[in-house]
């Protein structure tokens, strides 16, 4: 899908400032730093409008940004993050599970994993909750500009076999410097917004 004007909508911390209108919403979720502003940023072609940190942590609100009106971006608050305290993790952890719990419009929800890494504690955890709430979703493996093109399938295939081992949901890598991922999640995201 092409976005003409992608703007940033709202910060919410309680689901009274949600956008009322009944878009649908394309969710990023996954560990605090793994890549959901970029992952945003990149599909839109534009340089920040999510804003992105190398500093981990750093989000801790839920940001809507609404794509043409046709559908939102939800760039939900990371977890797992050691440095913040464990009442701000509770916090967090509240808003996230409180708009997943309550957000009746959600189109697709993407778990970002990075691709260098065996999936976390944190993130069995988070596949399992989205398992069980049964909302669509797929996982991406992020910064796959990180590991040689060549091992790129290899590290997707070893992320699901963990996670997902009879392979009956999509994963598919990411990077948000190569455009070569873009066009097959652009397909992924279409795919789940006009079925
Ligand atoms: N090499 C590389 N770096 C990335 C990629 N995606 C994000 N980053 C970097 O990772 C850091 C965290 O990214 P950000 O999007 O803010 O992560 P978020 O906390 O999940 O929203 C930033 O320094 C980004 O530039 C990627 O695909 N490749
Ligand atoms: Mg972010």
């Amino acid at each position: 899908m092409l976005i003409k004007n992608p703007k940033f909508e709202i910060s919410a911390v309680s689901p009274k400032q949600y956008p009322s209108n009944g878009l649908p919403e394309v969710v990023l979720v996954g560990k605090s730093n793994v890549g959901k502003s970029s992952f945003i940023n990149t599909m839109i072609n534009r340089k920040k409008l999510a804003r992105t940190s190398s500093e981990p942590g750093k989000t801790r609100q839920i940001n809507f940004y609404n794509m043409d009106n046709k559908f939102y971006f939800v760039d939900l608050p990371g977890y797992g993050y050691s440095k913040m305290s464990k009442v701000e993790q509770a916090k967090v952890n509240g808003f996230i599970d409180e708009y997943l719990h309550v957000r009746k419009n959600i189109a697709l929800i993407i778990l970002l994993i990075d691709i260098r890494h065996e999936p976390g504690a944190n993130d069995k955890m988070m596949y399992d909750y989205i398992i069980r709430s049964g909302l669509p979703f797929i996982v991406i493996a992020s910064k796959a500009d990180k590991i040689a093109v060549t091992k790129v399938d290899n590290a997707v295939d070893s992320i699901q076999s963990i996670l997902n081992p009879i392979k009956d949901f999509t994963f598919i890598p990411f990077s948000a410097e190569r455009k070569i991922y873009t066009e097959k999640a652009w397909e992924c995201v279409d795919s789940f917004l006009f079925k």
